[in-house]
């Protein structure tokens, strides 16, 4: 039984998208997960499939209707398996490499995504979904953050990625952002590849390399060094992205 993916959305012709190309893409022709986009408006109320009504409140814009939003959900659910239940919303919690990790290593997901201005709350907390976020910007629906979600985890699923990257070379694992990385020419435009690259010294490399991490993290990303230095001096009572 391999990684199982369920999307609900208006839109399920967008998928999949992005990820049946590249890595993602031959790891599902190889079966090594599975991906079904179902619409919500099947589970829509009246003759017209109505998925959304206006805001109790008032106010600007769509909500969607919890009695559809629960039929959609419960249509996935009753096929059995148990799978977490994700709502792609910019109120959630940030997607970090922790928790594609703890997905990856599960069964699969159902995610939810949303259009509109959102989904009636009480279906949220009924269904005890898990609210995801991607980025501290907004965008016009959840699908394309659901694949962004998907990418991360498919990559990390056993086999897909070859050995020599493997997904726990490189930024974030360590929680520190990658080094930089040349290749040939050696001289580009006046632009030389640092020496010790072409030096043969495998462990100046590796210090050059290290020293390279450290100091593009210190100075980008002053939040994820913190936390480093914070784990390096008591491994114990911190966690570098779990
Ligand atoms: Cl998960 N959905 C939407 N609509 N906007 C977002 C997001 C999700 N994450 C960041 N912005």
């Amino acid at each position: 039984m391999s990684w199982r993916a369920t999307i609900l959305t208006l839109f399920p012709e967008m998928f999949p998208g992005t990820l049946g190309h590249s890595l993602a893409g031959r790891a599902l022709e190889r079966g090594d997960w599975s991906l079904e986009a179902r619409q919500i408006r099947e589970f829509g109320t009246g003759r017209h499939r109505n998925v959304d009504d206006t805001p109790f409140g008032g106010g600007a814009g769509m909500v969607m209707r919890p009695d559809v939003i629960d039929a959609a959900c419960g249509s996935v659910m009753a096929e059995g398996g148990e799978r977490p239940l994700l709502y792609m919303t910019p109120r959630g919690q940030l997607l970090d490499q922790a928790l594609v990790r703890e997905l990856a290593a599960g069964p699969g997901v159902v995610v939810l995504c949303g259009r509109y201005e959102g989904l009636d709350q009480r279906v949220i907390e009924a269904r005890a979904m898990t609210e995801v976020s991607v980025g501290d910007y907004v965008l016009s629906g959840g699908e394309p953050a659901a694949m962004v979600l998907l990418d991360a985890c498919v990559r990390l699923l056993p086999g897909v990625m070859g050995a020599s990257e493997s997904g726990e070379e490189e930024s974030f694992s360590h929680g520190l952002l990658e080094y930089p990385h040349y290749t040939r020419p050696a001289e580009w435009n006046g632009r030389r590849v640092p020496d010790v690259l072409l030096s043969g010294h495998h462990a100046e490399v590796a210090s050059w390399r290290a020293a390279q991490s450290e100091a593009a993290t210190r100075l980008r990303r002053p939040d994820l060094w913190a936390r480093h230095t914070a784990f390096v001096e008591a491994p114990d009572a911190s966690q570098i992205n779990g």
